[in-house]
């Protein structure tokens, strides 16, 4: 139960829409695969009085007084992140994915630096070299790509390409792929060519934490990661890092930085100010929630709920980029069932599924109306559904898209859909 009886009282206007909001979350089924549901502490500890304080620096070395609860509470997080990931080193304060991988980009290149990031159209993300993000502006990127026929990494062509590029760092990680990424291929070929590897873990941290996927960290130079997606936390990111590297550059040097050093001054005063303490806390919530053995239950489920619902689509009749998943996420060419992930996207809105659409590996359509759809089960998981749900979520979809035209089909549809959400219900 989450009560608000002051907002209610203060601000009924912003009060009724987030009612009407949680309403939206517990009577429709979020399949966008980097949303989630968290605790009610991790809620409460968002919405404390922690918000109050600013506290530029880090723990025991502030630019402001007052701080010693708030170094106690970055302390815990830090702590936990490390305990959880196995990492030397963890920086807490990055407010969200972009503005970490933008401290890290700060902290381990010059503008004008080359680094290999996978392509936005094949499962990249905008901070991996997108010509739009502060990453392809102020850097050099050479794009890899998945094979044309399987759209899986091929990571020959990958270490052909760092070969022939001879870039600075090597970004692995993704936000639209569906398998898992050999992670120790990737830190072969960054050996190789003497790059760093920083890999950005956003979409599969969680399923990492229970050990589920290979843990980079204990190969990369720098691992990032949002908190609020599989890890199910508060909205925010985190850096973590050897403390030591091995390729001291002029740069740092001169800097007479450790890598972690580096990362650290590249978030503050590099690229943020005062950290959010309220969300900090509420981070170290989310890690001591990942460290109990029940997360790695619920990791596992998310998982075979993505087989189940990929199965279950591929049944009637989607084609599904890579032919399946391995992880949280699939992606599904609607290119058969002659509609656009636009068009694909609205009508699974009508009958309450949130999915969102999404460009497809070699796509011929823009990333505003592209040829696909991405979900994922993160979400559905955390509120107890299972297989036989998945089964179901699997036909809804379906039916829907094969009847988009007929409106009586659509409402027995949605209803449907809420009959199965009243049985799921997270927030009351
Ligand atoms: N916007 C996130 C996603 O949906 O995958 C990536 O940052």
């Amino acid at each position: 139960m989450i009560i608000m009886k002051s907002l209610k009282d203060s601000d009924p206007e912003i009060y009724n829409i987030i009612q009407r909001e949680k309403e939206r979350q517990m009577n429709g089924l979020e399949l966008i695969p980097s949303e989630n549901l968290v605790s009610t502490a991790v809620l409460e500890a968002m919405g404390s009085i922690l918000t109050n304080k600013y506290s530029e620096g880090y723990p025991h070395k502030r630019y402001y007084g007052g701080n010693i609860f708030i170094d106690q509470a970055e302390d815990l997080a830090i702590e936990r992140a490390k305990q959880l990931f196995g990492a030397e080193h963890v920086n807490v304060q990055p407010l969200s994915g972009s503005p970490a991988n933008m401290a890290v980009f700060f902290a381990l290149m010059n503008p004008g630096d080359k680094f290999l990031g996978m392509d936005l159209s094949c499962g990249g993300h905008l901070t991996h070299g997108s010509p739009v993000s502060f990453s392809g502006k102020l850097y050099k990127c050479a794009p890899y790509f998945v094979d044309k026929e399987t759209e899986l990494i091929d990571y020959d062509a990958v270490r052909k390409l760092a070969l022939a590029e001879k870039p600075k760092m090597i970004m692995s990680g993704f936000s639209a792929y569906p398998r898992t990424l050999d992670f120790s291929e990737f830190q072969k070929i960054a050996d190789e060519v003497e790059a760093y590897h920083v890999a950005d873990v956003a979409h599969i941290a969680g399923l990492i934490a229970a050990g589920i996927h290979d843990n980079p960290v204990k190969y990369c130079d720098v691992v990032t990661t949002t908190t609020h997606k599989t890890l199910r936390g508060p909205r925010g990111a985190i850096i973590m890092s050897k403390i030591d590297d091995r390729y001291h550059d002029k740069y740092r040097k001169e800097e007479k930085k450790n890598l972690a050093q580096m990362i650290d001054f590249n978030v503050f005063p590099g690229t943020q100010g005062g950290p959010h303490d309220h969300i900090n806390a509420a981070k170290a919530v989310c890690f001591k929630e990942a460290l109990q053995p029940e997360f790695k239950d619920y990791a596992k489920q998310i998982v075979k709920n993505a087989k189940t619902l990929s199965e279950g689509l591929m049944d009637h009749g989607f084609r599904l980029i890579t032919n399946g998943t391995d992880n949280h996420l699939m992606l599904i060419d609607m290119t058969n069932k002659n509609i656009t992930g636009k068009e694909a996207e609205t009508v699974l809105d009508e009958v309450s599924i949130t999915v969102n659409k999404n460009t497809i590996p070699y796509d011929q359509r823009k990333p505003w109306d592209p040829s696909g759809i991405r979900l994922g089960t993160p979400l559905l998981t955390t509120r107890g559904m299972c297989e036989s749900e998945m089964k179901s979520v699997a036909e809804y979809i379906a039916k829907a898209i094969d009847h988009r035209n007929d409106s009586t089909i659509k409402e027995k549809i949605r209803q449907d859909v809420l009959q199965l959400c009243k049985k799921f219900v997270f927030y009351s």
